[in-house]
């Protein structure tokens, strides 16, 4: 594994680095379950399996004191009202953190806790957000017609943990109303008790 020091530029707009190891491509299709309301993505589906957002990774070893960074890329778009967004999930390891850097953009990160505390934070350039131990995180793109772009980094061993969003949603939506952003409650919003761990999905 790479154990030398490693320099990228990033190119904006549009925030695609000159050099990555991996890049995931996360289309409609694989969003099934994760927005509220299910006919317009059907319909939607049905006339295109468009992308909502991508993620390019430098690897590095999955070792205590490694970092691992990239860039995250959601497109600008709603399904419904609901604004595009990630599919969010928890660390594996729930005591780790992460940092982003929103580079491009405008958006909003959705977060909330095992415990029940939540916290909807503004994603815009220049401005850093620091996701602590323990809280899910879901970045959301606001604007129409421009890419959110963010850089990430967080410790090597955090690992993802998808399935407990992804069963039990997060408390809190970010749909468009006149025009603007508005945090609403998550009408299907369950309590999956404590997150269950594991990677993948
Ligand atoms: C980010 C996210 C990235 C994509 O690298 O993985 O923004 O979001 P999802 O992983 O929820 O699809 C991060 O938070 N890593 O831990
Ligand atoms: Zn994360």
């Amino acid at each position: 594994m790479r154990n030398r020091p490693l320099e990228f530029d990033v190119s904006l707009p549009g925030g695609i680095p000159d050099r990555y190891d991996q890049h995931t491509v996360r289309r409609l299709s694989s969003m099934r379950g994760y927005f509220a309301d299910t006919d317009s993505f059907s319909s939607m589906l049905a006339a295109e399996d468009m992308v909502l957002y991508e993620v390019y990774e430098l690897v590095r070893a999955s070792a205590p004191g490694e970092l691992l960074h990239g860039l995250s890329v959601v497109h600008p778009g709603k399904v419904g009202a609901e604004y595009f967004m990630t599919k969010g999930h928890f660390h594996s390891v729930l005591e780790t953190a992460e940092v982003y850097y929103c580079l491009q953009g405008r958006g909003m990160m959705v977060m909330e806790t095992p415990e029940g505390d939540w916290s909807v934070a503004e994603l815009r350039p220049g401005r850093v957000l620091h996701v602590p131990p323990r809280w899910a995180h879901r970045s959301v793109n606001v604007e129409s017609g421009q890419d959110l772009v963010t850089f990430f980094v967080y410790p090597a061993h955090a690992g993802h943990d998808y399935a407990t969003i992804q069963v039990a949603g997060l408390r809190k939506l970010v749909i468009e109303r006149d025009g603007r952003p508005l945090v609403v409650d998550n009408p299907r919003w369950c309590s999956s008790g404590p997150p269950q761990g594991g990677d993948g999905i």
